[in-house]
């Protein structure tokens, strides 16, 4: 297509002159990026070749959202921002949907968007893909900036890169326009702007005295409890934390993608005594996790007269549903080291019993568990337990591997069966609770780190993302994604209320072979009914660091509405049955 409205410049004359697209690829690389996510076309197709001139690996995608999810996955993994590349319009819109779900989850990311030509725009004249797309980004993002020159680039790199890992990490919209992208710029004077950031992380250090009230609090509390979360997992701190949990004794439990600070196997885990730790524990310290609807905003189940000290980079946070007796404002590191030293001089007040009682109370339930998934392994079909039971033994047995999660069965049940034992080792939806991150998601955390990747996928979950299995296979990562397949949005009997031939709304298709879908593709794959089978299946696909995709045949009962979290169902004002 030709934009008539785009006065092109002129083709560089290279080495000695060079385009805004060359500046943005010298931007990148100077700032230390080494993998851009994206998809490629109007105004930005050149300029993903140049990146990948430069050594940044770019890796393209089947759809923006996946490409975005992959960018925050890198971002959480690695606590630097991850880089998404869109087109304009619709390109734009689609990645939107990751960077402003990453500035939820405190993701650090940056989309760069191309845009059209500005003065059709403004004017609404009807310019090719034309949309004000900063404006439309801003209230979603965390910051966003727009670069209409050329020479202007360096600095709208270096911006968006500080806004999004300063202070709360969040996603950051970086706007660039068609004619920056195409100016002509004499080759030196390009390489003049490009200057090394000082200092591009800066700590953040927490007041003496909040430090001081804190640790206080936490010596006198006599049934204290730690809790995790992923903010500490982005901020690499499993060290600090695991000095504070074994030092002062207190129990910690984590939040789903703080899962392996420490081991979840840790002595001191108050994994699977959750309420418990709600109900009795007086004195709880939030490191990196917020008092969200994951806690039940701090209502429902807890302590009224419990107390909190939370350690947290972001004050606008303290008091958002509970009273905070200890507010800490700083970065974790700086945080933890402070309450280290502050505690050294102090004595724990913990009660003897508090730790042996939630270690009984945890023998009882996990050996509850381990019932549980035991008495599945026989059940024909399979349900999401049978299939645990085999996932189980090889992610454990293969801790290094990253468990990528999502969907509502499949999401919760195998976020309580399976044990991490490293820090970031587990992805899941998050804060927003939303299906159609886990192919990007895998595909960020196997480019960010090298490792392998498993997805445990519902079936309903896997269809938001499914096409980019395709992306694993093009790049050759080592991911396996198993789809659970039940047939359906939380199961695949319902049954239609109306009089109708129509699937029910939450039916799919049980019988459906997803493997399928991984032979178009060249990948490995599997069709498993069996515990057995699939245990076989996942070992073998793992160790063959191949794509591969497996089908988990569960059947088509297996799985409640909702999940865990069927409760947050509007409650009927009618009875829609009658
Ligand atoms: P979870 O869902 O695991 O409870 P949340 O995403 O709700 O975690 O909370 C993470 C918290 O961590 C956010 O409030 C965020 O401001 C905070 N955070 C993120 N990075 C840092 C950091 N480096 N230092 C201090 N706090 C951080
Ligand atoms: N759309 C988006 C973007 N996010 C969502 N969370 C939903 C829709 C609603 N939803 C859930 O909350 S879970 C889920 C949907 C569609 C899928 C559950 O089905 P599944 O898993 O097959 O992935 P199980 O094992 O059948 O429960
Ligand atoms: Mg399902």
């Amino acid at each position: 297509m030709t934009d008539t409205t785009n006065n092109n410049a002129a083709a560089p004359n290279f080495p000695e002159q060079v385009t805004g697209m060359y500046i943005l690829a010298r931007a990148l690389k100077n700032i230390g990026i080494e993998n851009v996510y994206g998809l490629v076309g109007i105004p930005i197709t050149e300029a993903a070749y140049i990146i990948q001139g430069q050594g940044i690996r770019f890796v393209g995608f089947r759809h923006e959202q996946q490409a975005g999810m992959a960018a925050a996955t890198d971002g959480f993994v690695t606590g630097k921002p991850g880089v998404l590349m869109t087109v304009s319009s619709l390109g734009f819109l689609n990645g939107l949907t990751a960077t402003a779900n990453a500035t939820v989850n405190c993701y650090p990311m940056i989309q760069i968007s191309g845009s059209s030509v500005r003065e059709p725009i403004d004017l609404e004249q009807g310019t090719y893909e034309g949309l004000d797309q900063l404006n439309i980004a801003k209230p979603l993002v965390k910051a966003a900036y727009r670069v209409n020159r050329a020479e202007d680039i360096p600095t709208g790199v270096v911006r968006a890169y500080r806004a999004a890992v300063s202070g709360r990490p969040g996603g950051v919209y970086l706007d660039i326009t068609t004619p920056a992208l195409g100016q002509v710029m004499d080759h030196a004077a390009a390489e003049a702007l490009l200057q090394q950031p000082v200092d591009l992380q800066p700590s953040m250090v927490p007041a003496a005295e909040a430090v001081e009230r804190a640790a206080a609090l936490l010596a006198s509390a006599k049934k204290p409890a730690i809790l995790i979360g992923k903010g500490a997992a982005q901020a690499h701190v499993e060290d600090l934390v695991k000095k504070l949990v074994e030092t002062t004794g207190v129990p910690f439990y984590p939040m789903s993608m703080a899962k392996g600070m420490l081991p979840d196997k840790h002595p001191l885990s108050a994994l699977s005594v959750r309420s418990t730790i709600m109900e009795e524990a007086d004195v709880v310290m939030l490191v990196g996790a917020r008092l969200n609807w994951l806690l039940s905003r701090g209502h429902g189940k807890w302590n009224q007269q419990g107390q909190f000290i939370q350690l947290d980079i972001d004050p606008v946070e303290i008091d958002s549903n509970r009273h905070i007796a200890a507010p800490v404002i700083g970065d974790l590191r700086s945080s933890l080291e402070a309450l280290l030293t502050a505690l050294e001089g102090k004595k724990m007040a913990m009660d003897a019993g508090w730790v042996p009682s939630l270690q009984a109370q945890s023998r009882v339930k996990n050996a509850k568990f381990a019932q549980r998934l035991a008495d599945a392994v026989t059940a024909s079909p399979m349900n999401h337990w049978s299939a645990l039971s085999a996932a189980k033994k090889v992610m454990e047995a293969n801790p290094d591997v990253i468990l990528v999660n999502e969907g509502a069965n499949t999401l919760d049940d195998t976020r309580d069966t399976i044990d991490m034992a490293m820090p970031r080792h587990r992805i899941d939806c998050a804060t927003w609770a939303i299906m159609g991150m886990g192919m990007g998601s895998a595909i960020g955390a196997a480019v960010a780190t090298g490792k392998s990747v498993v997805a445990i996928e519902g079936d309903s979950a896997f269809g938001f993302s499914g096409m980019d299995f395709s992306t694993i296979c093009r790049y050759k990562l080592p991911v396996t994604v198993c789809v659970f397949n039940n047939g359906g949005i939380y199961n695949g009997i319902g049954e239609p209320l109306d009089k109708t031939s129509d699937p029910a709304p939450t039916t799919l298709d049980v019988h459906a072979r997803y493997d399928r879908l991984g032979d178009a593709f060249g990948a490995k794959t599997y069709y498993v009914t069996t515990p057995a089978e699939y245990e076989a299946a996942l070992a073998e696909a793992i160790a063959s660091k191949v794509p591969a995709l497996i089908d988990v045949q569960l059947a088509a009962d297996s799985g409640k509405e909702s999940g865990h979290i069927g409760y947050l169902n509007p409650a009927p004002l009618i009875d829609i049955t009658v």
